[in-house]
């Protein structure tokens, strides 16, 4: 039953979106001439979906006002999980009183990005509303097959896999006592997995559990699982990996012939919530095994064909669950709390055939800095105030430096004049013209580009302030409120909008 959904997961983004990213690139090059090749590189989803997968992330609704951080989950993923939205105690708190708002703000956003849902979870021990344990053990069955009904009928043709059970065995392989254990036996799962069937005849169908990366008792006690209920004719179309691996517990032990193991049955593989942990603070050697683990899950993934796909969960170290679960751990993501890419990050796009970002710190390290010198936001001129300091510890030669402040033109000429009117490094080293966008995006049909004829910013240095200053030349008025990088803070403040490049790879900041 899983081959012929196989091509929802393959109707991705992929070739259109590689094929705009190759016109992107040389309206890029024509248009502007400038330093957009690394910025404008494939995204991970891209280069999966070049590969026949998917590559996706967790997310909470939290999280997703933080326009910065949105900003990469809608374009770098094609896949979204919610991180806790589905779950029971938010859908159905109260017996029979059903509440899809917050997983709904997950499957629109998925919906306005192009992204597919992976629905996460219908059935868990964890994060139960209480008044399912307290059910009398002959009415656990009917709440189930109600809750799961209600769920997948709900997000039917929104979802395109859901982890039905989720974490059903214990470490050693033995079922999990949860309230659907007690009531039913391991007899839950084939019901569970009817109901939603059922409910949503096209979704795909999962069991999603952790530690079963590798071969083991755990993963053993899955595979006897899936095989009974496939001998059985329960509807199953895959088994969903975690992959919450951490640095010192080493790599799942055969991961590849594991999954493939799985996939002989017939069915489809997911590593569903990837992420590698490690015990603070970082260093070069543990940075180093846990680039080497993403990248293997990577590399196994594609060398299973039924694997379909990869999500991390959450891509950035900002909105980890790592730090709170195991105090003294974290960094487990491939983004880090300021949102730039960190090693693993290059690893896996390397890993996925892509070329490498850089994420390594490679060609240095600076954040840019703003403040609006121009409290008029519809006046004709717009005056950014930039700095940039260097966070590294080598000196940057900043003629390799560019920096671009997004803004949009409205309407009238598309001819600029730009003006350095005052900074400590002296406005005669530092150039600055306005360009188009290759491709426009929300906020941002055109930039200021800033560059520099020479100098060195040594470690721990700044520029200082450079006051800039730009009009049209038909002196028509700016609306700069929806400006991608315009904002109101009048002193200086790391500003992620405002994107740093050296030698033409993005080291700071987040392009619209
Ligand atoms: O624990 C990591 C994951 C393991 N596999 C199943 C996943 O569903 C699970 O996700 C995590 C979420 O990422 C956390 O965000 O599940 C946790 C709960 O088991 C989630 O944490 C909970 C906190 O414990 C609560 O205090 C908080 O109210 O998140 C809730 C919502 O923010």
């Amino acid at each position: 039953m899983s081959s012929p959904k196989r091509s929802r997961h393959g109707r991705t983004r992929g070739l259109p979106a590689l094929l705009i990213g190759a016109l992107t690139l040389a309206l890029a090059v024509t248009l502007t001439g400038g330093p957009a090749t690394a910025a404008q590189q494939d995204t991970l989803h891209e280069l999966a979906a070049a590969q026949g997968k998917y590559f996706g992330s967790a997310t909470d609704n939290p999280e997703l006002p933080d326009a910065a951080y949105s900003a990469i989950l809608g374009s770098e993923f094609g896949q979204i999980t919610p991180g806790n939205s589905m779950k029971w105690d938010t859908t159905e708190p109260v017996q029979g009183q059903f509440d899809f708002a917050k997983g709904d703000v997950i499957t629109d956003f998925a919906a306005q990005h192009g992204q597919t849902v992976r629905g996460h979870t219908l059935v868990w021990h964890s994060q139960l509303p209480g008044w399912v344990g307290a059910l009398p053990s002959a009415r656990v069955e009917a709440a189930m097959t109600r809750h799961v009904t209600e769920e997948a009928a709900h997000y039917r043709g929104e979802v395109t896999a859901w982890d039905v059970v989720n974490e059903p065995f214990n470490e050693d392989g033995t079922f999990r006592s949860s309230p659907f254990y007690t009531a039913m036996g391991s007899d839950y799962i084939a019901t569970a997995l009817r109901a939603a069937h059922a409910a949503d005849p096209d979704a795909e169908l999962y069991l999603n559990d952790y530690n079963i990366e590798g071969l083991g008792a755990k993963s053993d006690a899955m595979y006897t699982l899936v095989k009974e209920l496939l001998d059985e004719g329960v509807p199953l179309d895959g088994v969903g990996m975690q992959a919450h691996l951490a640095v010192q517990y080493g790599f799942p032990n055969q991961m590849r012939a594991n999954m493939q193991r799985f996939a002989d049955l017939g069915l489809d593989v997911a590593v569903t919530e990837l992420d590698v942990r490690m015990e603070l603070p970082a260093d070069a050697a543990k940075t180093a095994t846990q680039s080497s683990y993403y990248r293997q899950v990577v590399e196994t993934c594609l060398a299973v064909e039924r694997c379909i796909g990869i999500t991390v969960w959450d891509y950035t170290d900002k909105y980890s669950w790592v730090p709170s679960t195991f105090p003294g751990q974290g960094s487990a993501n491939l983004y880090d709390e300021n949102l730039l890419p960190k090693p693993a990050h290059s690893a896996v796009r390397t890993a996925l055939g892509g070329e490498d970002d850089g994420g390594d710190g490679g060609p240095g390290a600076l954040k840019a800095q703003y403040r609006s010198s121009d409290s008029a936001t519809r006046d004709n001129q717009i005056k950014p105030g930039v700095q940039l300091v260097n966070t590294g510890s080598t000196a940057v030669s900043l003629s390799d430096v560019t920096v671009r402040y997004w803004f949009t033109s409205e309407n009238g000429a598309s001819s600029y004049s730009t003006w350095c009117d005052w900074s400590p490094i002296g406005c005669s080293t530092v150039t600055h013209r306005v360009a188009t966008a290759g491709i426009p995006k929300a906020g941002a049909d055109h930039y200021l580009e800033v560059g520099f004829r020479g100098g060195s910013l040594a470690p721990g240095a700044s520029t200082g302030e450079i006051q800039l200053r730009l009009n049209k030349t038909d002196w028509s008025n700016f609306d700069e409120s929806d400006d991608y990088s315009h904002g109101s803070g009048t002193s200086y403040a790391d500003a992620l909008k405002i994107v740093v490049y050296v030698g033409g790879e993005r080291v700071w900041g987040i392009e619209p």
